[in-house]
């Protein structure tokens, strides 16, 4: 077997690829581990910034999101028992964000490459990246009990944090920037109608906790919590407990309870692989570089890598050219890099840290109050928030 593209995973970074490589006449299929089922069930991301949003219309993978994503202006920023609005339009020059869940997409842009004939392998096993600075790297792997291998110009590591490509990188040539957090966050879907229109982003004495929604009957709430904490721990009863606690304002808002649904744990990390390329294989999206979620960034991150490398593979296969492949790394380590200190930026403003002293939630306080009061720092977080402009320039 042999193709253009080769792309290991088929979470969002895998999926815009093979489809943005489509739309320009390139072939590629696409290996992924687990069941279709499960890629288009498992819940993660919400938040959409305008360029991807942008990106999903232009390529034609964003109808349904326009029907049923809900266009945001603002966040909330809540501290001291007082929300702050944060207006995205007036600060960035008419932008803003859309909810549309992770999985949604997801499901969009599968339907889109089956329907256009292309090649999607789930459930597959055992894939590895060999001769990847060879000028046919291949993949080889499993598919029902038979070994394959696929012949490919490119390789496209898109298979997550705990996938296999980046380690196809030998340590020597790879360097690994990374932080963990002391504190996870606690994930929970809940049946109940949105508390708020707007996200609302909560420090408190309690900690961090994080309200969004995924439809006008689901809500998506979110507290920080111990790493080693279990969801055993926590009974129904006392996750609304702990919620209304740290939610509470001065002015009678209520959050709306409900039956939840799911629950879950989270770490939180940052993390970045440098260089995100070695020798015919690119890496995209979490295989790469991993933010904490605070910022919303993961998804649109992984978007943001496969423009860039889309148009670098176009041009190759157009015109032989690489300039544009060849500069891949350094284009997209300049956005990582950026998103990486926005979305660290926002984690230690919001969240308690264990052993902080009051001078350090003093520190805290001040500079949620100069975002809350100064156009300059609103500007700053909107701008970010609601993501820089996308592609290579
Ligand atoms: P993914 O989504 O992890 O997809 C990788 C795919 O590769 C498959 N795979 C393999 N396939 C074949 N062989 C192997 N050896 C393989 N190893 C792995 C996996 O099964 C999977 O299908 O990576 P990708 O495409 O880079 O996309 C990254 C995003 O999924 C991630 O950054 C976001 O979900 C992060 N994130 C958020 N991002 C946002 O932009 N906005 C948000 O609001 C947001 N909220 C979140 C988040 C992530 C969260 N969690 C659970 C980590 C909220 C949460 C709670
Ligand atoms: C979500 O809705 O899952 C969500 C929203 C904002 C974040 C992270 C996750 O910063």
């Amino acid at each position: 077997m042999r193709t253009q593209v080769g792309i290991v995973g088929a979470g969002p970074a895998g999926l815009l690829l093979a489809h943005l490589l489509a739309l320009e006449g390139v072939e590629s299929v696409v290996l992924e581990s687990r069941s279709r089922e499960a890629v288009e069930q498992t819940i993660r991301a919400g938040v959409l910034e305008q360029g991807t949003v942008d990106l999903l219309d232009s390529t034609g993978v964003g109808e349904r999101m326009r029907r049923e994503g809900a266009l945001h202006r603002g966040i909330e920023l809540r501290f001291g028992g007082r929300g702050h609005r944060i207006d995205f339009p007036s600060l960035t020059g008419g932008r803003a964000i859309m909810l549309y869940p992770q999985h949604e997409v997801l499901k969009d842009l599968i339907a889109a490459r089956l329907a256009a004939g292309g090649d999607l392998r789930f459930e597959v096993a055992d894939v590895a990246v060999e001769e990847a600075t060879s000028d046919r790297p291949r993949l080889r792997f499993n598919e029902g009990g038979q070994a394959r291998a696929l012949d490919c110009e490119v390789v496209a590591g898109c298979d997550g944090f705990w996938g296999v490509c980046r380690d196809a990188i030998p340590e020597g040539r790879r360097t690994a920037y990374a932080r963990e957090y002391p504190f996870a966050w606690f994930g929970i879907l809940a049946e109940a109608p949105p508390s708020s229109d707007e996200l609302i982003y909560c420090s408190s004495e309690r900690g961090f906790a994080l309200v969004s929604t995924r439809s006008p009957t689901v809500q998506r709430l979110y507290f920080q919590c111990d790493p080693d904490d279990h969801e055993d721990n926590w009974p129904d009863d006392r996750i609304w407990e702990e919620l209304q606690a740290r939610l509470q304002t001065r002015d009678g808002w209520t959050l709306t309870e409900g039956p939840i649904f799911q629950k879950g744990i989270v770490g939180m990390r940052s993390f970045v692989c440098e260089p995100m390329q070695h020798g015919r294989l690119f890496l995209a999206g979490d295989a790469a570089h991993i933010v904490p979620p605070t910022g919303a960034k993961g998804l649109n991150l992984a978007a943001a890598d496969v423009v860039v490398l889309a148009r670098g593979l176009v041009e190759l296969f157009r015109s032989g050219a690489g300039g544009r492949l060849e500069a891949y790394s350094a284009t997209c380590l300049r956005r990582v890099w950026r998103t990486e200190h926005f979305s660290w930026w926002m984690t230690s403003m919001l969240h308690r840290f264990p052993g902080d002293d009051p001078f350090q939630h003093r520190l805290q306080l001040a500079q949620l109050e100069y975002v809350a009061s100064s156009e300059a720092a609103a500007t700053t977080l909107a701008e970010n928030y609601v993501g820089l402009p996308i592609g290579d320039g």
